[in-house]
């Protein structure tokens, strides 16, 4: 049987959402339903998603979400979002609001709909404090976030600390998938070479790759130009193959500058990915974008 799964991405600023989609084809095990956007010009976001979905052949509807964080925090955009994805100007979306859609879609055989939530957590979080029965309707949600060893703010997170907290308290089963665990998988110039020659959007990715590694190693002093970290596609993967992933039940606790905690908590809904096979789960990545492990 099939399992029915909603992305919410922000894709466009980091390459991953964009290598996230790319294994989608691969992965027969999962009817993708709908992908939502989030964060900034979801008008954007949504035709880059269109595009992309389109030119792999799958015909998924997309629509636009969240533009403004709950919290208040400013969005960050990078400014490379969308540009030289080819057919993005034509590309079209649905009229609907993702919000309304992640609802309606776990309220459709309520504990059947999985999410993949790649983003910062606001569409989610709204649809919680909209529809008091989202969060019982979910069965499970994968989130990209939160670093829980060093005490850094991860992006997803410090983007929108209210709409986590709203959701890690919201009682929906989740899988965390935290920075200090996707930081020990690399995606590099020579991997990106290889998917390029093989995916049927292999050199878009290694296109949007290339201009989000100068975009990094210029924001950032020692960041480097030739590759960058599978922190999405490895949310997919603890969806997919959840025996590469070790997960510790904890409770969470989001700190107003974006750093989480996390206590060990056998009651508690949440899961943190705690350890995982970092070869092992590169193998498979890149297996899903067509690259047959040499
Ligand atoms: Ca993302």
């Amino acid at each position: 049987m099939t399992r029915r799964l909603v992305i919410d991405t922000d894709i466009g600023t980091d390459v991953d959402d964009l290598w996230t989609l790319a294994m989608m084809p691969a992965l027969g095990e999962f009817d993708l339903e709908a992908v939502t956007v989030v964060y900034g010009d979801t008008d954007v976001r949504a035709r880059m998603a269109s595009a992309v979905l389109a030119s792999m052949g799958l015909d998924v509807p997309v629509y636009r979400g969240c533009e403004r964080t709950l919290s208040g925090k400013e969005v960050l955009w990078a400014g490379h979002e969308g540009v030289g994805v080819p057919g993005i100007d034509q590309a079209r979306f649905r009229t609907g609001d993702a919000v309304d859609v992640l609802i309606e879609a776990a309220s459709d055989d309520p504990g059947t709909l999985e999410i993949l939530a790649i983003g910062p957590l606001t569409n989610i979080a709204t649809a919680v404090l909209r529809d008091p029965t989202f969060a019982r309707n979910v069965r499970r949600l994968f989130v990209m976030g939160g670093e829980f060893q060093w005490g850094w703010p991860e992006h997803n997170v410090a983007s929108d600390v209210v709409a986590t907290e709203i959701v890690v308290h919201s009682g929906v089963p989740i899988t965390i998938v935290p920075l200090d665990q996707t930081l020990r998988v690399a995606i590099d110039r020579h991997d990106m070479e290889k998917i390029a020659a093989v995916h049927p959007i292999g050199s878009l990715m290694a296109d949007q790759a290339r201009t989000f590694w100068h975009w990094l190693s210029t924001r950032r002093e020692g960041m480097p130009n030739d590759r960058s970290w599978a922190h999405d596609p490895l949310t997919l993967l603890a969806a997919a193959e959840p025996g590469l992933f070790t997960v510790t039940p904890m409770s969470v606790v989001v700190e107003t500058d974006g750093r989480v905690r996390g206590e060990p908590d056998r009651t508690s809904s949440i899961d943190v990915v705690t350890d995982l096979d970092a070869d092992g789960a590169k193998r498979a990545v890149l297996g899903a974008l067509g690259c047959v492990p040499s």
